[in-house]
């Protein structure tokens, strides 16, 4: 059971009281990295914090509860003006630098932002949103009255605001697979709960350990695992601008990195990318734990890892409307090809429709709750997503009696042909044990004899010499003939939001690609 105080700021929790907890050198211990090689101790990223969140109360007018628009590239300072918004008792409200005018457009009047703080590399498309009455302070630029000039005014302590722990402390959009955003909002408490079960529970850090992975900030997947995890230890985290495989292999050997967060289809670009001869071209030796969500981890991928790192992925489901992991396994609880068990401090179970839980072995809706619960921003759908206090993630799971998890598929993406229920993601582990198969998606597309007819589309490895006949004879011997693809369609790359996830709904519909 976890229990917070009523008065509670996890700005100040994350950065003051773990300054505290490390005693007299808490100060000079290393908080964050560039990839530019600069170090921030947690003395200097506090008193950067500080001088932020006087200039967004004193200098910009911002009280508690403003909604504050967060926008800029993975970085210490982009990190640090979250924990600002947070200390001064505002809302973030995170997005990614890849989104366009009009989604900021929708983000910021679904939030009613009033403010933002934006890195003058991604300003053009916040000013073309047009966002009435939004004040944009930009970061990182040349004006004089740019944020870091403002904050240069403010070397006094910030006393943090009296927030409640059930204040609102960030609104997070989901990356919408179907194109439709939501918000979701979260409390104080609930950053530092997410930290105080999957991280504490199941990562378990060190204050020794350093943090680095691909996805942004603006993803909770991202805010938890490479700023809330790494602060709350005491621990450090590297922060790149440009975390894609090809710079994060070399990032990983450079600053020793011990802890790495990423997606599937990173571990499996960085496998293409380590090659079968290239053994030691990387230095991985501090690497100690990595984790893999976002998406479905096929056990092929974990495997194939493992034998080249020596490295068990520690796999994990998580959602924004529950901000992040919920059901996960490391060491030797892990067992490839599922995600685990639930993180203590969490309950999980696998339904029916109507909400009545299933027998062990039967597939059905995954159903959680736990100490973070989803609240959407005035939306209809948060009936649907949250039933009889269950909050329903919209996956199939099956559950065994050990009580590990098994992704079967997105609920919507299970696929009806000729009578047989055929989940994608089966088939799409089955593609993925091809060697020359680097991505693979599976679709169901309507069909006027079969309802449906499952259609493969995948992704070539570079070089490499495939075809419809020579996966077609492959998928053969791996799979009964019902759930065998009756096309295959080869594309230079799958369809991804810019969180990494699979937009299938771009494939069923061929105008949407
Ligand atoms: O959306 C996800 O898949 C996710 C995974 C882990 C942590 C957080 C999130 C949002």
């Amino acid at each position: 059971e976890l229990a917070y105080p009523d008065r509670l700021n996890c700005g100040a929790e994350l950065l003051d009281a773990t300054i505290a907890r490390f005693g007299p050198a808490g100060a000079d211990r290393p908080a964050f990295r560039s990839g530019a090689g600069e170090v921030w101790t947690y003395g200097g990223l506090r008193e950067r914090v500080d001088r932020l969140a006087h200039t967004l109360t004193a200098d910009l007018g911002v009280v508690p509860g403003n909604r504050v628009l967060l926008r800029g590239p993975t970085g210490p300072w982009l990190a640090a003006c979250w924990l600002a918004v947070m200390k001064a008792g505002a809302v973030a409200v995170t997005v990614l630098p890849q989104q366009r005018a009009q989604e900021l457009a929708t983000v910021c009047a679904m939030a009613r932002v009033g403010h933002a703080l934006c890195h003058a590399d991604v300003l053009d498309d916040l000013v073309k949103a047009e966002v009435p009455g939004l004040r944009i302070t930009v970061y990182g630029g040349t004006s004089p009255d740019d944020l870091l000039r403002l904050a240069e005014r403010h070397p006094e302590p910030f006393p943090a605001a009296p927030t409640s722990a059930d204040d609102v402390a960030l609104i997070a959009f989901t990356s919408g697979t179907t194109g439709r955003p939501k918000g979701c909002m979260h409390f104080h408490r609930d950053l530092l709960a997410v930290a105080d079960t999957f991280s504490r529970n199941v990562l378990r850090p060190r204050p020794d350990d350093v943090f680095a992975g691909s996805p942004p900030l603006g993803f909770t997947f991202g805010l938890g695992g490479l700023v809330v995890f790494p602060l709350r230890a005491g621990a450090s985290a590297l922060l790149l601008e440009e975390a894609v495989p090809r710079r994060l292999l070399p990032a990983l050997a450079e600053h020793r990195v011990t802890v790495l967060f990423t997606a599937p289809t990173a571990y499996r670009t960085m496998l293409d990318a380590l090659g079968p001869y290239d053994v030691g071209m990387y230095d991985l030796s501090a690497l100690r734990r990595c984790v893999s969500a976002g998406e479905n981890l096929p056990a092929a991928t974990w495997q194939a890892w493992y034998e080249r790192t020596g490295l068990r992925i520690i796999n994990g489901i998580g959602a924004t409307e529950l901000l992040h992991i919920f059901i996960s396994a490391a060491d030797e609880d892990i067992r490839p090809g599922t995600t685990g068990r639930v993180v203590p401090g969490w309950e999980a179970r696998v339904v029916d429709r109507a909400g009545r839980p299933l027998p062990d072995n039967e597939p059905g809706l995954l159903a959680v709750r736990g100490p973070v619960g989803c609240r959407y921003l005035a939306d209809p759908r948060q009936g649907e997503y949250v039933q009889g206090g269950w909050n329903l993630t919209g996956d199939t799971y099956v559950r065994d009696p050990e009580g590990y998890f098994r992704y079967v598929a997105r609920a919507d993406d299970m696929i009806i042909s000729a009578g047989y229920n055929i989940a994608g993601p089966e088939v799409e582990d089955a593609l993925l044990r091809h060697p020359d198969v680097v991505e693979a998606a599976v679709v169901g597309l309507p069909d006027e004899r079969r309802g449906q007819i499952v259609v493969a589309y995948a992704v070539a490895r570079d070089g490499a010499v495939l075809t419809e006949e020579i996966l077609r004879t492959f998928m053969r011997a791996e799979l009964a003939p019902h759930k065998c693809p009756r096309s295959f369609v080869f594309l230079p790359a799958l369809p991804r939001t810019a969180t990494g996830k699979l937009q299938r709904f771009r494939l069923r519909d061929p105008g949407a690609r």
